[in-house]
């Protein structure tokens, strides 16, 4: 997500260190490359010039601060525009009526629409305590009725038989009905997608409005954030057709450049509701200029990643994990445990973006995957162990090693490496937790104070201090850059896993 342009606003910041204040001339090289990195990031031309215009007169209008930089003020002039372009603050769909409400889920063919109906569903029942009925309305392609029910079925979550004989409209109405009688909150009504915009999709669309205009509907467009200005110009069609209440943008994962998602607000006036950041159910985030605005200029967005956390890790496991840790017991199955709830939260790689500071040296290690492999082996390795092997490790000796070496596919040193990683992290957790009873509580996370039963977040250093030991990929990486920096590494003491991921 924004990688272009976060590399790009970085090296333009450049021009400005070492300077004593800011002035006409020396954000004039400044200015010009963050112009170029908007427009080369497909942001809409007409919103390009009026940022550069407010981010100038803002900059030259700022009075000198004692112990803040030009550099630094000048990036928190950005990053407060930016978040202006994109919006005020979250908003979220008008769900408090007492009524139902239907979500009439429109856009192109194959922009995420059934993925998202899905998504929001559950975003929907788990964080809204709504309960929701999926309806499929995509009379055009006959698999899609069966794709949204499986779709429901694997969430839990009731769908519609929709009679695809009939209009769409009619459809929707019927839905509502069977809504009323079955005590639904919410209606989400997943629609058929064309190639392009064309008058039957829209007339057949506006239908739908119309015939649930009574029921006061969210209208969310669903736009791929990957085609850029294309995706502006099909939400402008939309709204002027239908009257859009909200935009998700789709696809924020693989969009590196950011154009939609820094015009589409701007140019057509409706809300970015929500944004879709990958294939999986979990994925889908808030839509907050604010939060956005700070990943791009990588500052970090620690509030996302908590609500991700708390969201990902299963407390009362923790707490067990706890208990178990206080009786100097931790278990392969425990490892196994942790290691799963931190995947839940998303790639290494998608959560270290979150942190601030991050995503420079993220560009610069590159892609984390190896990390990710790593992981698995050990699962494979865990796996081939019987039950009081993984109970107890250190009965796990030279013929039940070579046993495991088989059975895994790795070889014998392979597996007593890993033993021995075991064995450091069995200490390091002792500390965590002396840490945690010595009332110390988690490092440095403010609001993570709520989860102290998390092994797994204790011994992630790396959120507290950051570029700790928890994710030694990014620190062992970080260690092989030739021009450190002073300050950066705070993650300086090796960690137990040796650099490994723990
Ligand atoms: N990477 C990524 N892929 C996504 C995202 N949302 C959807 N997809 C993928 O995009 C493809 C199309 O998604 P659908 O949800 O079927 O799209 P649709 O708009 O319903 O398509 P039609 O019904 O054919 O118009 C699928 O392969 C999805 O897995 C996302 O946020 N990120
Ligand atoms: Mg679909």
């Amino acid at each position: 997500m924004f990688d272009t342009l976060s590399e790009k606003f970085s090296d333009a910041f450049k021009h400005l260190r070492g300077k004593a204040k800011i002035s006409e001339e020396n954000i004039e090289a400044t200015l010009k490359e963050v112009r170029t990195a908007l427009l080369e990031a497909d942001v809409n031309f007409k919103v390009v010039k009026e940022f550069v215009s407010r981010v100038k007169e803002q900059s030259l209008g700022q009075k000198v601060i004692r112990g803040v930089n030009p550099e630094e003020q000048f990036v928190k002039i950005v990053h407060d525009e930016l978040a202006n372009i994109m919006g005020v603050a979250n908003e979220e769909l008008s769900l408090d009526s007492s009524s139902i409400v239907p979500i009439l889920v429109v856009g192109l063919n194959g922009q995420g629409k059934t993925t998202f109906s899905g998504k929001l569903s559950l975003h929907l029942r788990n964080k809204k305590k709504k309960n929701v009925l999926l309806v499929p309305a995509d009379t055009f392609r006959p698999a899609a009725k069966s794709q949204l029910e499986i779709l429901a079925k694997s969430l839990g979550i009731d769908c519609f038989d929709s009679d695809l004989s009939m209009p769409p409209h009619k459809i929707a109405l019927e839905a509502m009905e069977e809504a009323k009688t079955k005590g639904k909150d919410i209606v989400i009504i997943d629609t058929a997608g064309r190639l392009h915009v064309d008058d039957e999709l829209m007339d057949q669309l506006k239908e739908v409005r119309v015939a649930l205009e009574a029921h006061n509907p969210e209208v969310l467009l669903v736009a791929d954030a990957m085609t850029g200005q294309e995706a502006v110009n099909v939400a402008k069609t939309f709204h002027t057709a239908m009257n859009l209440t909200g935009i998700v943008l789709s696809k924020m994962d693989s969009d590196a450049r950011g154009g939609a998602a820094l015009s589409i607000r701007h140019v057509t006036g409706v809300p970015i509701r929500y944004i879709s950041t990958g294939e999986k159910m979990k994925d889908l985030e808030l839509f907050h200029p604010d939060r956005l605005s700070k990943r791009i200029l990588d500052m970090g967005d620690v509030l996302s990643l908590v609500e991700k956390a708390e969201e990902a890790i299963d407390e009362k496991e923790a707490e067990r994990m706890m208990k178990n840790l206080e009786k100097n017991k931790f278990t392969m199955d425990d490892f196994l445990k942790q290691m799963n709830m931190i995947n839940n939260l998303g790639s290494m790689s998608s959560i270290l973006k979150m942190i601030p500071g991050m995503g420079g040296m993220l560009r610069q290690v590159g892609d984390l995957s190896p990390a990710e492999d790593e992981m698995k082996r050990m699962k494979v390795m865990i796996s081939s162990m019987t039950k009081q092997e993984r109970n107890d490790y250190r009965i796990i000796k030279e013929s039940r090693i070579k046993r495991i070496a088989k059975g895994s596919g790795h070889t014998v040193k392979a597996i007593e490496d890993f033993l021995e990683k075991f064995r450091q992290m069995e200490k390091m957790m002792g500390g965590v937790m002396r840490m945690l009873k010595g009332g110390g509580g988690m490092p440095g996370l403010p609001g993570m104070g709520g989860m102290p039963g998390m092994p797994g977040m204790g011994g992630m250093p790396g959120m507290g201090d950051l570029g700790g030991d928890m994710f030694g990929a990014p620190q062992r990486g970080y260690r092989q850059l030739p021009n450190k920096k002073k300050g950066k590494g705070k993650g300086k003491k090796k960690g137990p896993w040796g650099g490994g991921y723990f």
